[in-house]
This record gives structure tokens, sequence and C-alpha cells, in this order.
């Protein structure tokens, strides 16, 4: 059986569709679940879709991810531009990380062009709402499958 992939998500996004719907859209997070696992289920693969605002939760489930996941899709939110720790537990997992923005944070404010979490990742997607991650399934799909990424470089 393969293990599921995680999806985790970090602070603020349990509102979205509630708040701010110009910059993040009206899917809610319940709604970006329902895509993500639908997407999964067509190609064969479970996922374990999760959301925290606590950074310590986060690194905990990093670390669960080493022996429990075929892989990590990860939206760290704000942490992505401030947390160390969770880039030492990605680099840690032994697991293909793929790093998921819903909004194109280089359009953004410039303190949102830094990424703790890149450095630990195979692939970036950014800026395409819910539908990214849909794109990180089957970008993980495809790793996890063991099939080659074409990449200019990494
Ligand atoms: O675009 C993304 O997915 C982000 O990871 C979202 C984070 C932001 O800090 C990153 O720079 C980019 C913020 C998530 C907050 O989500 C909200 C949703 C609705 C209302 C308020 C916040």
């Amino acid at each position: 059986m393969v293990k599921p992939i995680f999806v985790l998500n970090g602070p603020n996004l349990n509102l979205l569709g509630v708040r701010e719907p110009s910059i993040y859209g009206a899917e809610t997070l319940a709604d970006v679940r329902r895509r993500t696992e639908s997407r999964a289920r067509t190609l064969g693969l479970g996922v374990d879709f999760r959301q925290s605002n606590s950074e310590g939760e986060l690194v905990n489930w990093i670390q669960e991810a080493r022996e429990g996941a075929c892989g990590i899709i990860l939206n760290a939110g704000a942490y992505t531009h401030t947390s160390v720790a969770i880039l030492d537990a990605l680099n840690a997992a032994e697991r293909p990380v793929i790093e998921l923005h819903l909004s194109n944070v280089f359009r953004r404010e410039a303190f949102r062009h830094h990424s703790y979490v890149s450095p630990a990742a195979q692939g970036v997607i950014c800026g395409f709402g819910g539908k990214g991650y849909e794109l990180a399934i089957e970008a993980m799909a495809d790793i996890v499958a063991d099939k080659p990424v074409k990449a200019a470089k990494g």
C-alpha cells in the first residue's frame, strides 16, 4: 500500500474563503481539500490534508512524514518567510517536498520573495489559487512513481 501524500497548510489558511477573497479567492480550505483529494484519487494516491496555525505542530507533522508519507506538499503560509525550524525538519524528513502558494508571492511585498522552504523543495508552485494543489498532486505523482521531472537545473 502506497503511503499518503501529506498536504500541510500553515497559519491563517483556515480563513480561506472567509476573509480577503481578493487575494486568496473565494474557495474555502474545505473546498481546496476536496479538489486535492479528488485529483489524488484519480491518480491512485491518498492524501492526508492538514492545517495548523502552530509552527511546532507543522514541524511535528513534517517529522511524522519521514515514516508516514511518500511525499510532502507544503503551503507553510507566513512561516515560509521566517522558519528555519521548518527548513531543518524538511531536510531531515528525507521525503520529496513541493512548496506551494495560492498567490504569486513574487508579485507581492518584497518580504514574501524569500522562502526558507525552497532550498528543501524539488519545485515551487505559486499563483494558481486552489488549482495549484491539483498541480502539486500531479507533480508529486510523477516524483513518487520515479518518473523523471524535466528541469533546467537541480
Ligand atoms: O499565497 C499563499 O499561499 C501564502 O502562503 C499565503 C500566506 C502568506 O503569508 C504567504 O506569503 C503566501 C498567508 C495565508 C493567510 O491566508 C489567509 C486567507 C484568508 C484571509 C486571510 C489570510
